[in-house]
């Protein structure tokens, strides 16, 4: 189908649709299992059991890698108490040289993540749609293990960044493994991946002196992305808070480019990827994200390794947007052009499962740090379409874990398919498989013709017979034309404080550039042919002239709105909201633990912080438990705050660290909430606003108060709080 010429195709504008409404609360799909351990059951997943036949339990007696017990560790082979280690140390030699090799090559890109185990299970079989195994049953459940990350930084870079995240799945399913190696953003930078080494040493440190790290806020990357228009569109989500998630489990998932499902008949349907975070999407602030970055650089990491240790297992419905084959020229866009997408409002997105994660790695080189995604790791039932930049990425993936993990990566444990692999790729380094026999090859008669083909077996792979036919020529079809209609259509799906935030954004990355050329290039071929508010935004806080601004005519009157492209919603519920509880000697102690079951029992975290660790004494004389030392807790790492205060509430008041903790939380528009003792140390923080609509609560007896800071952890920020940042 898609081999059809169709340069002149017209662009239709978007159907109008309603405003986003600020306080719709985040809906899960009707009828389906929203809340946690649906479906997980408990026990291990198939893929850890395969794991455990690899996993090993340290024993008593240390020995050399040749199983030698070893008398003495900390000393070398010397000869004499002060003379040269000996050449003939062959456990020292062992292992040093075993810890000189202990690294890889980390990942060119999304070289920082983080991975979980689980399970998908779809709600019910979609046979109609796809051979695909793990659609076929709704009473199965398809082991998956899925990596988080962050694309520009290198391993140790901090998680909160302004960045693209990965969100990488791999199914193993009972007929071989399927990739879904998809981002946290529905389209991508650009349109063809023979620009994707150019778009990743544009972002990546620059060379001359490796600065700076994980970050889009300099001259090389802009200066791409200005002379780049293709890339307008992932720029508004680059810059939107979607690029600074609150944590892995508040992202959505997109699989980005249009792959195909292919069902028994061999009829095809063309579809699009999604994850919905069952607790809603939910980002950071800016300044927030930055400083969270310093005071724990593994927030995201930490986050999800936490959730799960405490069972608070992250959930996402896949969803698919379906589209006909004959439907392909329906919707004003290319669907083979990955720097579009099919608003939801136009294709819905049907929720046909669930991926909960259940449990985190044991080992994470062996597995996070190991693992291998391809978006060529397909099963039968899905397969691929012309995107440019897909048909590059079925390349490159399979090149670098070659390179990045070794000739034999499918065999580590945990890329390892739970079926037998039988076929005649024989050795290479690191082969772990004994093949028996002496026939490897085919056609062989001396092993009865095996491992052999499965031409009549349906659950063998079949590529889709698509009909292609053209000449061979570097263009880019004039359907790939169109770079602004969907950056404007993001931009006038935000309500106004997420406008803000972009505009912030783009002036923040736009004021580390030092190169005014480039500066005023973004001005002038981005920002003025997305929206004329947009480019005075960010002129208001650049100082970058609006002349130059060269409009395209817009190919769309009205690029129309997408509501579901805005965050601007309330959370279901506050399950792993963090909150700190600021105290001091003499607390309540029967009010602090009543603000702790009340929220432990809607499953926040609540922590007491305190002048000093360990514990302090209560106003009954008895000790009360502190979590963490207030020079060790930062404002950033909480959703929201609970100022108690206690006997010694004036001299709190009068800490600084106390009154910055306020303060900053305040700026970050977080729930704040303060009783008895607690009013005082809060009027000590002298904020600009006490009012409960903007989520400061004091004047209430301690149920109101509770209900009130719930309801406000609820709305996540009050980005509406009348402070500018920048
Ligand atoms: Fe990629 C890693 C996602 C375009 C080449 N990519 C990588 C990972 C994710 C994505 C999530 C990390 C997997 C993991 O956790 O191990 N990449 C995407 C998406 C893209 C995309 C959603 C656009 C739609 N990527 C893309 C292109 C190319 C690559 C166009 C090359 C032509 N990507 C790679 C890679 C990586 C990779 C070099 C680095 C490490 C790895 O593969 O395993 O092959």
């Amino acid at each position: 189908m898609s081999d059809t010429r169709f340069d002149d195709m017209p662009v239709r504008p978007l159907p109008p649709t309603p405003s986003p409404t600020p306080d719709a609360p985040f809906q899960p799909a009707a009828g389906k299992p929203a809340m946690p351990g649906v479906p997980f059951v408990g026990g291990d997943t198939a893929k850890q059991r395969d794991l455990a036949a690899d996993t090993h339990e340290a024993g008593v007696a240390l020995t050399t890698n040749q199983g030698l017990k070893v008398s003495d560790d900390q000393n070398s082979l010397r000869a004499g108490p002060r003379g040269p280690t000996l050449m003939e140390d062959f456990h020292l030699r062992e292992k040093i040289t075993h810890f000189d090799h202990e690294r890889i090559p980390e990942r060119v890109v999304h070289a920082r993540g983080a991975g979980a185990h689980g399970v998908f299970q779809v709600y019910e079989p979609l046979t109609d749609l796809t051979t695909a195994a793990p659609f076929q049953d709704s009473a199965k459940e398809t082991p998956v293990f899925v990596r988080f990350s962050t694309v520009a930084g290198s391993r140790g870079s901090a998680d909160t960044v302004r960045d693209v995240r990965g969100f990488a799945v791999k199914f193993y399913t009972e007929e071989g493994v399927w990739d879904l190696v998809g981002n946290n953003m529905p389209v991508f930078f650009i349109q063809d991946a023979i620009k994707f080494p150019d778009l990743i040493h544009a972002v990546k440190p620059e060379p001359h002196n490796e600065i700076p790290q994980a970050q889009s806020a300099h001259d090389t990357f802009w200066d791409f992305v200005s002379l780049t228009p293709e890339s307008a569109h992932m720029l508004m989500w680059l810059m939107s808070d979607r690029a600074i998630p609150r944590s892995y489990a508040t992202m959505e998932g997109f699989g980005v480019h249009t792959f195909r499902l292919v069902n028994a008949e061999g009829r095809a349907r063309f579809v699009k990827f999604h994850w919905k975070p069952l607790k809603g999407v939910f980002s950071l602030v800016w300044d927030e994200a930055q400083k969270t970055a310093g005071k724990d650089p593994d927030f995201h990491r930490r986050d999800l390794f936490d959730a799960i240790e405490r069972g608070d297992f992250p959930q996402w419905e896949l969803g698919l947007q379906v589209i006909e084959e004959e439907d392909e020229f329906e919707y004003g866009v290319d669907i083979l052009d990955p720097t579009k997408i099919i608003p939801e409002e136009v294709v819905p997105v049907r929720r046909v499962g669930l991926m909960t994660l259940t449990a985190n790695p044991g080992n994470f080189f062996a597995e996070t740090e190991q693992v291998a995604f391809h978006v060529g790791h397909v099963v039968p039932g899905i397969d691929f379409t012309n995107d440019p930049l897909l048909q590059g990425r079925l390349f490159s993936y399979l090149d670098t874990q070659l390179r990045r993990v070794g000739p034999n990566f499918a065999e580590l444990p945990i890329n390892r398919p739970l079926q037998p692999v039988d076929n005649n790729q024989r050795d290479g380094m690191g082969r772990r498989q004994i093949d028996k026999g002496r026939v490897a090859y085919f056609p062989n008669s001396l092993a009865h013709g095996c491992p052999m083909q499965s031409p009549e077996a349906a659950d063998a792979f079949r590529s889709y017979a698509e009909k292609v036919d053209g000449a061979k020529v570097r263009v880019r079809s004039a359907s790939f034309g169109d770079h602004f209609s969907q950056a404007a259509l993001f931009w006038n799906s935000m309500s106004t404080w997420e406008q803000d935030h972009i505009a912030a954004a783009f002036s923040f990355e736009l004021n580390q550039c030092t190169d005014s050329l480039v500066r005023q290039r973004v001005m002038d071929d981005i920002l003025g042919n997305i929206a004329p508010d947009l480019a005075q935004a960010v002129s208001a806080r650049t100082g970058l002239s609006l002349a130059g601004a060269k409009p395209h005519p817009p190919s769309v009157p009205d690029v129309g709105r997408s509501p579901a492209l805005s965050q601007d919603r309330r959370a279901e519920d506050i399950r792993g909201r963090k909150v700190a509880v600021l105290v001091d000697a003499g607390v309540e102690a029967e009010q602090l633990s009543i603000i702790q079951e009340t929220l432990m029992d809607e499953e926040a975290i609540v922590e007491v912080v305190a002048p000093v660790a360990g514990t302090i004494t209560g106003g009954d004389g008895n000790p009360v438990p502190v979590t963490r030392a207030a020079p060790n807790a930062a404002s950033v790492l909480y959703d929201g705050v609970i100022v108690l205060g206690g006997g010694l509430a004036s001299a709190m008041g009068e800490m600084g660290h106390t009154r910055h903790f306020i303060n900053e939380a305040f700026l970050h528009g977080k729930p704040i909430a303060a009783i008895d003792a607690g009013e005082g140390v809060l009027a000590a923080a002298h904020l600009p606003t006490l009012v409960k609509e903007q989520g400061v609560i004091t004047g209430e007896a301690l149920e109101e108060m509770l209900t009130l800071f719930v309801e406000a952890l609820r709305r996540h920020r009050f980005p509406q709080r009348d402070v500018r940042l920048v």
